[in-house]
């Protein structure tokens, strides 16, 4: 349990955060088809070197999320990904769900799938080199949902998979996800949140989960992306410090996804959330607020690959700079 906490607590380092690079083969192809780039296996694998391999990344990020195909790729001079990350300072992570699922029972609600073969899938990415790990549960609003049957089964899988990679000395990244799906106010997304977060903190409980061993990754709260209107950095900040002061101060920390939200609107408001004092940091562990920008300036073209990684880079940036602002005003 203390590697766990001594793990948690370097990819919590101030003004560091998460790269989220795990999508699925399927999502990951569908984003290069759209970037009319060729989806194949190798050019997944170049897209995720170009990434872990800007220069500097080190300086603003402090682990990186994989999924199993890129975890088991090498870069290109044959030294396998978790290795050649490690040998630049940032840790190796891995996406341990199987994906959402439509959830027997539950009308067109999911429950995230993979918890059959965790241990031995586990063991062998810590193998590999993995430090860490994430698993996603997706919660939409709607009028009638999510149910009380999707908040508690989800929230039980997420705390089974915490509970399972404590054991293995990984550090779970415990992600439930609200979508910004919707046209919902604010409000609403604040109070659906609230009661996601208040049954995984149960499930955790129950099944004896190191809370400092653990790092949350939550939507911020903010309005659906259909509704009318945008919310501020200082509401936005305001009501999602306000949902997560309910954890305990011995949680490791909290490292915002970006959920869909425009990349500059999700530093606006990480920097906004960091006016406000908590007891654990607030970091980002954003996906598409990080990558999309590089991906369409890479376009799969190898004279652009330090145009992909210069515009990551100016994203990190940005983001690290938001992350270390309360470090840098004490
Ligand atoms: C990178 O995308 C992750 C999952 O992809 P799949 O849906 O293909 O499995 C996703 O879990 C991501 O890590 C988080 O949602 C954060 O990403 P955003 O883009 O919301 O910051």
């Amino acid at each position: 349990m203390t590697n766990c906490r001594q793990i948690a607590a370097a990819m919590m380092a101030p003004g560091k955060g998460i790269l989220a690079a795990d999508e699925s083969i399927a999502t990951m192809s569908k984003r290069l088809k759209d970037n009319r780039v060729e989806p194949t296996a190798e050019n997944r694998r170049y897209y995720r070197e170009m990434l872990a391999s800007a220069p500097g990344l080190s300086d603003d990020i402090s682990g990186i999320i994989f999924c199993d195909e890129t975890l088991k790729q090498s870069f290109s001079d044959g030294t396998p990904f978790p290795q050649a990350v490690g040998e630049l300072g940032i840790l190796a992570g891995i996406k341990v769900d199987t994906g959402a699922k439509a959830c027997p029972g539950l009308d067109g609600e999911t429950i995230t799938e993979g918890l059959d073969d965790l241990p031995a899938r586990l063991a062998e990415y810590a193998k590999l080199g993995a430090a860490f790990a994430k698993w996603r549960a997706v919660f939409t609003i709607g009028s009638e949902t999510p149910t009380q049957g999707a908040i508690r089964s989800n929230a039980n899988a997420l705390a089974r998979y915490a509970a399972a990679c404590q054991q293995a000395g990984l550090v779970p990244i415990v992600e439930p996800e609200v979508l910004m799906d919707g046209s919902h106010n604010l409000a609403v997304c604040r109070d659906v949140t609230e009661e996601v977060h208040t049954a995984v903190r149960a499930e955790l409980g129950l099944l004896n989960v190191d809370l400092a061993g653990i790092i949350l990754k939550p939507n911020m709260v903010i309005e659906g992306d259909g509704h009318g209107r945008v919310s501020s950095p200082e509401e936005v900040a305001e009501a999602t410090v306000t949902v997560l002061r309910s954890w305990p101060g011995a949680l490791a920390g909290v490292a915002f996804l970006s959920g869909g939200q425009d990349p500059e609107r999700a530093t606006d408001n990480l920097t906004a959330m960091q006016r406000h004092s908590t007891p654990w940091p607030l970091t980002f562990s954003f996906g598409r607020a990080l990558v999309s920008p590089a991906l369409s300036a890479w376009q799969g073209d190898p004279d652009r690959r330090s145009d992909g990684q210069a515009t990551l880079l100016n994203r990190v940036k940005a983001n690290g700079a938001a992350a270390g602002l309360r470090a840098a005003l004490r």
